[in-house]
């Protein structure tokens, strides 16, 4: 009996040892070099009353205007968030908006060198509730043109009250 349990073992063990040698290597997860290149992001703008626009969007980081902030990079390069031009989630909503004729508004904040995205579609906080961002269900840390999108991303304006 006992010889019978040591040979299992024995013989398990080497299994296993084989199994390991020949497992194909595990590829090392390598950070993906920043590029501009455009990439498709799934956009949501959820509003108070439902849902403002849903839909792939073609997009990589560039210029942004809006009539309350001017002109300014939405790239990714905002306070150096990104060594390198990078898509961004301000970058593909206006992306979205330009193509699909809707407006957006953001205020300029020299302080984050980024825009705080106000209105969507006329639709605005009205200082009780704000455009809150997500990408892949997490809201984002930094602002709209600092954070980098990858092709296949979820991101999200959603109408969130205070
Ligand atoms: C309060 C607050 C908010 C409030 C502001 C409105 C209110 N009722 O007060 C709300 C909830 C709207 C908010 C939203 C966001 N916020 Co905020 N917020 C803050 C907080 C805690 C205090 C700001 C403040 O009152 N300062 C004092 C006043 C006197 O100075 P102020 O310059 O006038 O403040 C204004 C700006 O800070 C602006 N603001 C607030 N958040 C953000 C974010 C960005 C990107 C910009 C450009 C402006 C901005 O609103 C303030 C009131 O008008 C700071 C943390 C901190 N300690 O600074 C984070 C902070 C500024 N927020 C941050 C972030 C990331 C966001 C969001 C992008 C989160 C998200 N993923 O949705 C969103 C903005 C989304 C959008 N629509 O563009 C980050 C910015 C980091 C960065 N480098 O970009 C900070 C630093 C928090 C952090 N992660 O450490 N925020």
């Amino acid at each position: 009996m006992r010889q019978t349990l040591v040979r299992r073992s024995v013989v398990t063990t080497f299994a296993l040892a084989l199994a390991l040698a020949t497992a194909p290597a595990v590829a090392e997860a390598k950070p993906r070099p920043n590029t501009n290149a455009a990439v498709k992001v799934d956009l949501t703008v959820q509003g108070p009353d439902g849902l403002l626009f849903q839909g792939k969007v073609k997009t990589k980081g560039h210029d942004v205007t809006t009539a309350t902030g001017g002109t300014h990079k939405c790239d990714g390069t905002n306070g150096g968030a990104n060594p390198s031009k990078v898509p961004t989630p301000t970058a593909a909503l206006d992306d979205a908006a330009h193509k699909k004729g809707f407006t957006w508004d953001g205020t300029w904040y020299a302080s984050f060198d980024d825009f705080s995205v106000d209105t969507i579609k006329n639709v605005s906080g009205g200082g009780s509730a704000y455009w809150s961002i997500a990408v892949n269900g997490t809201p984002t840390p930094v602002g709209g043109c600092q954070f980098k999108l990858s092709a296949g991303d979820r991101v999200s304006f959603t109408w969130t009250s205070f």
